[in-house]
């Protein structure tokens, strides 16, 4: 398909999701929300900052790659890292020192809703499915506040032993605390002078600066879990996430194992309560190696149907599943990165036992697929386009408030770059005897073993933001193939 043939293909794929999302019944979305102090980086501001350090030290952070912030040197060299690469990062914080540093040292533009699982509770919301059910372990009252105002979204609660389901403003507990993160947005061509060195970033991201308060649980309450049978029997889909702020081990004697057994419990009671329900895990950065291997060894694997990372959250699931040379293929800026991303994509899928696997980049998309999903390709290629319309809405206009929003994404134009990315891996898949260049371009690809899905997306110029945007990617697509069921 050429880029005009494609654009066909994206407004029948949204009238088409358009008229089958109501076929969804109920969403469950847990488990993390946060507050989101956002500030957008501009010309001056680094050097600024530099000005009241010392050079030598952050350069020396940059060798070390911290993976924890504790210092304001440690968020410099996270910082100039990301920028310098244009990759996106979340890295975690313990102390409260660097919130109140950064307070200090800048002043966050706003403060709007993230988390991916507020972020994704919100945006379902939005789009008018018929219910979202949303669930927040620390849910704080100024934390309710930014859902939105929406009664098809709600919060379970037990009061008196019985179960509710209220908006979250009515369902918070008074004394819970809020998370709040910091995000660090920096825009692509912006010039950066670090002591002699100067570079220019070469796309528009952004750093997250997690903190991790002592009382984060990515659990689901017993009273909850108790009363699961009462709402869960119209849940045709779950979307869990959150799970990079799980610790090896608590103050209270609890370690990981506990808490990944908690939500394999949970998994699998929403499975007993409807079998045919989907699990969607949204995975992100999680720094520390033996938790992600656990996400993925023991939440994951057999127990979810599908996953959605970025091409960074790839290359780090296959460094902890013992392949580091695909690895690190996948991140190096190669000719063969994308056909190690789709090596890559094809290993997860089969090692970690999914039906379903969707990868995120700028400029395409990469979903495999077990041939035993009960949707089509055709309709898989479909809930991609449309996550791709929804994405470059989102990027627009900053957050999608109607389900009508997703259609302006419809005007952005297909990204010339990604075409021609995904040509090199067409190619790559035509030499392996995997499928015709003709069957390649249509974007459907069925081999006796999986099925893959490859398009090119639309990516805006000027994006108002770009957090969140991943997030709106992954759960568009699959609540699109929830209605395709
Ligand atoms: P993560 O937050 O999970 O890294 O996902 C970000 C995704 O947002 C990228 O994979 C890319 O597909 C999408 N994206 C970004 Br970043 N900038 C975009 C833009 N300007 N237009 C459309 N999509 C974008
Ligand atoms: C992570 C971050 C959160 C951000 C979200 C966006 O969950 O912790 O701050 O809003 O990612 O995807």
């Amino acid at each position: 398909m050429d880029a005009d043939e494609w654009e066909e293909r994206y407004a029948k794929a949204y009238e088409s999701i358009s008229s089958s999302i109501s076929n969804v019944r109920g969403v469950f979305v847990a488990y993390n929300s946060n507050i989101d102090a956002i500030k957008h980086i501009h010309s001056g501001d680094i050097e600024r900052l530099l000005k009241n350090l010392d050079i030598e030290k952050v350069q020396e952070k940059i060798y070390s790659y911290p993976r924890q912030i504790d210092t304001p040197y440690d968020f410099l060299a996270r910082l100039l890292i990301a920028m310098r690469d244009g990759k996106a990062a979340e890295v975690p914080t313990y102390s409260t020192d660097i919130h109140e540093w950064l307070t200090d040292n800048f002043v966050f533009d706003s403060a709007r809703m993230g988390g991916q699982a507020g972020i994704i509770s919100n945006l379902l919301a939005s789009m008018d499915m018929k219910r979202v059910i949303a669930y927040i372990p620390w849910l704080s009252r100024e934390q309710a506040n930014y859902f939105v105002e929406s009664d098809n979204l709600v919060h379970p609660i037990v009061r008196d032993g019985k179960l509710e389901l209220l908006h979250p403003t009515k369902a918070y507990n008074p004394e819970y605390k809020s998370k709040v993160n910091w995000i660090i947005e920096f825009p692509k061509d912006l010039k950066v002078n670090f002591g002699e060195e100067q570079f220019i970033v070469p796309r528009n991201n952004r750093l997250i600066i997690s903190s991790r308060p002592p009382w984060i649980r990515i659990d689901i309450s017993d009273e909850v879990y108790s009363h699961l049978t009462d709402f869960c029997g119209h849940v045709d889909g779950a979307i869990l996430s959150g799970y990079q702020m799980i610790k090896e081990d608590y103050e209270d004697g609890t370690t990981y194992k506990d808490h990944v057994k908690n939500s394999v419990d949970l998994i699998e009671s929403l499975k007993a309560c409807n079998p045919d329900v989907r699990i969607h895990v949204e995975f992100t950065s999680i720094q520390n190696k033996t938790i992600r291997s656990a996400i993925l060894n023991d939440i994951v694997k057999s127990h979810v149907h599908s996953l959605g990372l970025d091409t960074v959250e790839v290359a780090n699931a296959l460094n902890v599943l013992g392949h580091e040379e695909l690895a690190y293929s996948v991140i190096s800026k190669g000719e063969n990165a994308i056909i190690s991303l789709y090596e890559g994509a094809v290993r997860l899928l089969h090692g970690l036992k999914l039906e379903r696997i969707h990868i995120h980049s700028l400029g395409y998309y990469i979903c495999v697929a077990s041939t035993d999903c009960p949707v089509t390709p055709e309709d898989h290629l479909e809930c991609l386009l449309f996550s791709s319309c929804a994405a470059a809405s989102r990027a627009i206009m900053g957050d999608i408030k109607h389900f009508d929003d997703i259609e302006f994404g419809l005007d952005v134009r297909i990204s010339q770059k990604g075409m021609d990315e995904i040509e090199k891996l067409g190619t790559y898949l035509v030499r392996q005897g995997v499928c015709s260049m003709d069957e390649f371009r249509d974007g459907c690809i069925r081999t006796p073993h999986h099925d893959v899905l490859v398009n090119p997306t639309k990516v805006v110029e000027d994006p108002v933001g770009t957090v969140g945007i991943g997030d709106a990617i992954s759960a568009s697509a699959f609540v699109a193939m929830l209605s395709k069921m």
